[in-house]
């Protein structure tokens, strides 16, 4: 059936179940010489329904499928959004594993970057030996909850929406038909799009005082070094699995960033860096801490002194979302495309909540960045920004002929880790270099590592050899 005819039926059904449902008064006693036989049109009524498929089947249809094509005749730019979903088996702290669900082999699944105005044609595809069926569920869209239904292992769906609001959402998986949607989503199916405004992002004001105390006010360039961070728990039983007791009670096994427990502190080469031995570690928490972990070895989160930087942001927990960075202040919070706070020490996202934080570390130094809620900072919400040189390793990596010159961040020497590096849109600074770390299936890191990201488990003990001759 096409889908003019199939909307048509639609429309006639719709039509001849007002008929049915107000034809007691008004058939009777408008049009009694024409009154219908209420009984059979019941039979007719759902027989129809019942030959088209039943209207949830017609419904998506009608919408999601003709606006893909009406959509990108406009003349709008269009983007592709292409995710699997994926059951795969992924590391947890202590060395277990846990059953994972992700969205295209990863947790959190890709990042989705468009500019306000941009189509988005996104399609979801299982692979025929996927053990459940996924659907996603995409917060940045204004469309009917039906194009967001489970598709079937071996199929694939699509949908198209045009990205109106600008900032920071939620995508998820739908679970099968609703039914286990937590189970997949707190077993990894989440992700962010971002939505850039139109006209780009604002110039970022913050206020300082100089010289005897004179108020002033510093403006950086809307341009940002820009990094991604997604808060979530994990409900798990001993055997890996989703435990839904334990959601129910919320009482999460780990509060994760960006799918790790811990995995922006540092490791044995920062170690042997700062302290001149691998074993001796720099920081309370250092649980992934080795190099045959890998991608998995925790990574540190590297930026420029008097900086422009740019935090997206996403709560996809249970619980609330306290964001507070120790020893700094957030200069700008935006929700949407609208500032609402300044110079604000913490921000508060409930579940599904996001936020866009612009700020400057002004002095070289370790800076944690935490859910300042003490059950989740001990469980996992915890990574340290390092700013500028404040170990002071300029002279060694030079001296070792790593680096030429000094630089005026570890990145350009260890690069950020790929997965808190969101892509690059409006106003993005790029990375002097990415390292590939994350929570990812080994056929993801074959293709980021082809892409040319670096793999430290290999770089580390070449530059180590440098450094210590
Ligand atoms: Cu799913």
């Amino acid at each position: 059936m096409n889908k003019r005819i199939s909307m048509l039926f639609t429309i006639a059904a719709v039509a001849v179940m007002g008929a049915t449902l107000f034809g007691s008064t008004y058939t009777q006693t408008q049009i009694g010489a024409q009154s219908l036989d209420i009984n059979k049109m019941d039979v007719d009524v759902i027989e129809q329904i019942h030959q088209m498929g039943g209207l949830q089947l017609v419904m998506p249809q009608a919408f999601a499928e003709t606006d893909c094509g009406a959509l990108a005749d406009t003349g709008r730019n269009v983007v592709e959004f292409n995710l699997t979903g994926e059951s795969v088996e992924l590391p947890i702290m202590g060395g277990k594993t846990y059953n994972a669900m992700t969205f295209s082999g990863q947790v959190p699944g890709p990042t989705l970057r468009v500019t306000q105005g941009d189509v988005v044609q996104m399609t979801l595809s299982i692979p025929a030996d996927e053990v459940t069926g996924h659907g996603n569920d995409m917060h940045a869209s204004q469309m009917t909850a039906l194009a967001f239904d489970s598709v079937n292992p071996g199929e694939t769906s699509q949908y198209c929406y045009i990205a109106e609001s600008a900032g920071v959402f939620k995508y998820h998986c739908s679970g099968v038909h609703l039914i286990g949607m937590d189970q997949h989503v707190f077993s990894g199916m989440y992700g962010i799009a971002i939505v850039d405004p139109a006209n780009g992002y604002k110039k970022l004001m913050v206020e300082k005082t100089s010289g005897s105390g004179e108020l002033d006010r510093v403006f950086y360039d809307a341009d940002a070094l820009e990094f991604q961070l997604q808060f979530n728990q994990l409900y798990l039983n001993e055997d890996g699995n989703y435990d839904a007791g334990a959601m129910f009670q919320h009482h999460n096994t780990a509060t994760v960033v960006n799918g790790i427990q811990f995995g922006y502190v540092p490791n044995m080469a920062h170690n042997l860096l700062i302290k001149g031995d691998a074993g001796t570690n720099m920081f309370v928490a250092q649980p992934w801490n080795g190099l045959e972990l890998k991608n998995m070895q925790s990574q540190l989160l590297y930026v420029e002194n008097d900086q422009h930087v740019r935090l997206f942001i996403e709560n996809h927990g249970n619980e609330p979302v306290f964001f507070h960075i120790v020893g700094e202040i957030l200069d700008r919070v935006t929700q949407g495309n609208r500032t609402q706070s300044a110079a604000t020490e913490t921000w508060l996202l409930g579940g599904s909540q996001n936020m866009i934080v612009d700020l400057v570390f002004d002095e070289p130094g370790a800076y944690a960045l935490v859910n300042h809620d003490y059950a989740a900072i001990y469980t996992g919400a915890l990574g340290l920004f390092v700013a500028g040189d404040p170990f002071n390793l300029n002279p060694v990596f030079v001296g070792a002929g790593v680096i030429p010159e000094p630089v005026v961040s570890y990145a350009y020497v260890l690069g950020n880790p790929s997965d808190a590096v969101p892509p690059m849109g409006l106003n993005s600074i790029a990375h002097p270099a990415i390292n590939i770390h994350g929570l990812y299936s080994d056929s993801v890191v074959s293709e980021l590592k082809a892409d040319g990201l670096i793999p430290l488990w290999e770089v580390i003990p070449v530059v180590a050899e440098m450094i210590l001759g």
